[in-house]
């Protein structure tokens, strides 16, 4: 399958600041992974090394789950993501977005290069991937076309205990829902989306749990400004910019070694990632399962 994006979807995506549904999996492939996933949370609900399972899906999932670094690397992603930044791709971080069926969870309104530490670049793209069936119902992401033609707005910490995000942070400008559109995905598509586009999410009010996974694909010449150094694993192209520390793919899945070397990055991102918080906070440490 390939999934380059036609001249007239790339100059959708720089006006409206994402572009969807793209299909990158069969409905068999995306119920494939789907069922890796739950085997995942079935047979490691414990964690490893000291982390929750939960930490493993929200933050940097790439480094100790095979399978998602697989998935990071699927050629049809790829091709979209290329269509908009060009050759040369690097996977900042792989994030499991889980609602189970009736949860309240949700996203409050926000940009996501707030927190990065990579200033408010275009070089970075974010790809979203439904392995179940992300209706409205279900708590689909809602976007606001255009908004990520706006600098970075100022955010508040609200640290609701229904917030995905690490420290309930929410964009402190008025969001008319009424701008709004339903990023709804059938399992196998994906949508794509600029770094600092309002987008947020509603609860899960449908049958079964929303599962999907968020890629964050920068190119080389991003720079970590705020940590002191960052880490990204090359997918395709080359890296001659020496911005990142390249790292490899795990072999194999909770390795000693890619324990130890997500220890390492989640030291040296907290910096970044916890600037000016009202509080101090760990980086979804808190055990709260797999799924939320
Ligand atoms: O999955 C969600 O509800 C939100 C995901 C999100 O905020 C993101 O991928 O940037």
């Amino acid at each position: 399958m390939t999934a380059t994006l036609t001249g007239e979807e790339i100059a959708r995506y720089r006006d409206d600041g994402y572009i969807k549904p793209v299909t990158v999996f069969s409905v068999d492939e995306a119920a494939l992974v789907r069922a890796e996933i739950e085997v995942l949370e079935r047979d490691h609900d414990q964690g490893a090394g000291g982390h929750t399972l939960n930490q493993f899906f929200r933050v940097n999932g790439q480094v100790t789950i095979p399978l998602l670094a697989e998935i990071a690397r699927t050629p049809a992603i790829l091709d979209a993501v290329e269509s908009i930044l060009g050759p040369d791709l690097l996977v900042w971080s792989c994030e499991l977005f889980i609602k189970e069926a009736g949860s309240e969870k949700i996203v409050s309104w926000h940009q996501d290069l707030t927190y990065w530490g990579m200033g408010e670049t275009d070089e970075e793209v974010t790809a979203w991937i439904a392995f179940s069936d992300v209706s409205e119902a279900a708590g689909c992401m809602r976007f606001v076309p255009g908004s990520h033609k706006q600098r970075i707005q100022p955010h508040k910490d609200t640290f609701e205990g229904d917030n995905l995000l690490s420290r309930g942070q929410e964009v402190a400008v008025e969001v008319d829902e009424k701008d709004a559109v339903f990023d709804e995905l059938k399992p196998g598509e994906m949508s794509l989306h600029h770094g600092r586009l309002f987008h947020a999410s509603g609860p899960n009010r449908s049958a079964d749990r929303r599962i999907g996974m968020a890629i964050r694909y920068v190119t080389p010449s991003v720079e970590q400004s705020v940590g002191s150094r960052d880490y990204a694993m090359l997918v395709r192209g080359a890296d001659r910019s020496r911005n990142w520390i390249n790292i490899a793919p795990p072999s194999t899945l909770f390795g000693e070694g890619s324990l130890a070397l997500y220890d390492r990055i989640l030291a040296d991102q907290t910096a970044a990632l916890t600037a000016g918080a009202a509080r101090s906070i760990g980086l979804y440490t808190q055990s709260e399962g797999t799924a939320q």
